[in-house]
């Protein structure tokens, strides 16, 4: 793994001081199932960390060798690079940082976060959409109490394919059951506009991130800019988080790559969840 690098002192302090979040901001996080919470992170703090994370996921870009067209639509939404932290330490200072997991536990109103897991997303130019599901059909969790931290290193206008939010949906247990994929488009699509769930849709100003429930669902827009739309996430759960009997094959894969060492019932203390902020902890 490449050694780290010292972090600019500035950068470093911003990681490690709270995001003041407000109780609208809390409160709107749990009617609403997503919050987006502006200036979380500075320019400098984007440009420093876009760099990074660009370089390492282009590197380990599958999609490399494949044009946008030959690809099917999952393929054309965004080259997605998981767990970006064990391959380089500069990264792992950004997944790791204590700002977005304290907002995370504050959010969701429990006493700790651990990590699921960091993926990259990056929609190049001209990419696809990104097909309406919701994440924890794919976790093997024993709560609701999960979340992703969606965090775009520049500013997203609409063309640029910001994420797209069903007000309120991680409460209807609408289409819980259904793989990312075209008919996921379709399906939840009807539900949506049966189920009169409103969809916000808003461009992403420099240095908003937002936070969404794993049952909330969302899409997003393709990218009709020529420019990739650079994103990177982080999910969190409660610290006490514990691991279900898997019900399908997505369950017994993500269990297999994001926490191997955890039995069935086990808090999820595998050597890739550690805590990353707890309030017992809390300086
Ligand atoms: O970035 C995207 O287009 C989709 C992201 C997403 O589904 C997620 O982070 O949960």
């Amino acid at each position: 793994m490449p050694a780290t690098t010292k972090l600019p002192a500035a950068v470093e302090a911003e990681l490690a001081a709270p995001y003041a979040l407000t109780d609208g901001q809390r409160q709107r996080f749990r009617d609403d199932g997503f919050v987006k919470l502006p200036g979380f992170y500075t320019a400098e703090t984007l440009a420093f960390f876009d760099d990074v994370v660009t370089t390492r996921t282009l590197e380990h870009n599958k999609y490399r060798d494949v044009p946008l067209e030959q690809r099917n639509t999952y393929g054309k939404a965004f080259i997605q690079v998981g767990n970006l932290w064990e391959l380089d330490e500069t990264v792992k200072q950004l997944t790791f940082n204590r700002r977005a997991a304290r907002a995370a536990a504050e959010l969701m109103g429990v006493a700790g976060t651990r990590l699921w897991h960091d993926q990259s997303l990056y929609k190049e130019a001209g990419g696809g959409f990104t097909p309406w599901h919701v994440d924890q059909f794919y976790w093997p969790m024993d709560t609701t109490n999960c979340c992703t931290m969606w965090m775009p290193f520049t500013a997203v206008p609409l063309e640029h394919g910001p994420l797209c939010f069903g007000k309120g949906s991680h409460r209807r247990h609408i289409a819980r059951d259904i793989a990312i994929s075209d008919e996921s488009e379709k399906i939840i699509d009807q539900a949506v506009k049966s189920n009169r769930v409103e969809e916000v849709f808003e461009p992403y100003a420099l240095g908003e991130v937002s936070f969404h429930y794993g049952w909330t669902l969302h899409r997003a827009g393709p990218n009709k800019l020529d420019d990739p739309r650079r994103v990177f996430t982080v999910i969190y759960m409660a610290q006490d988080t514990r691991l279900l009997e898997p019900q399908h094959d997505n369950h017994r894969a993500d269990w297999e790559r994001w926490t191997p060492s955890t039995k069935v019932g086990e808090v999820m203390n595998d050597p890739l969840n550690p805590v990353l902020w707890s309030q017992d902890t809390a300086e």
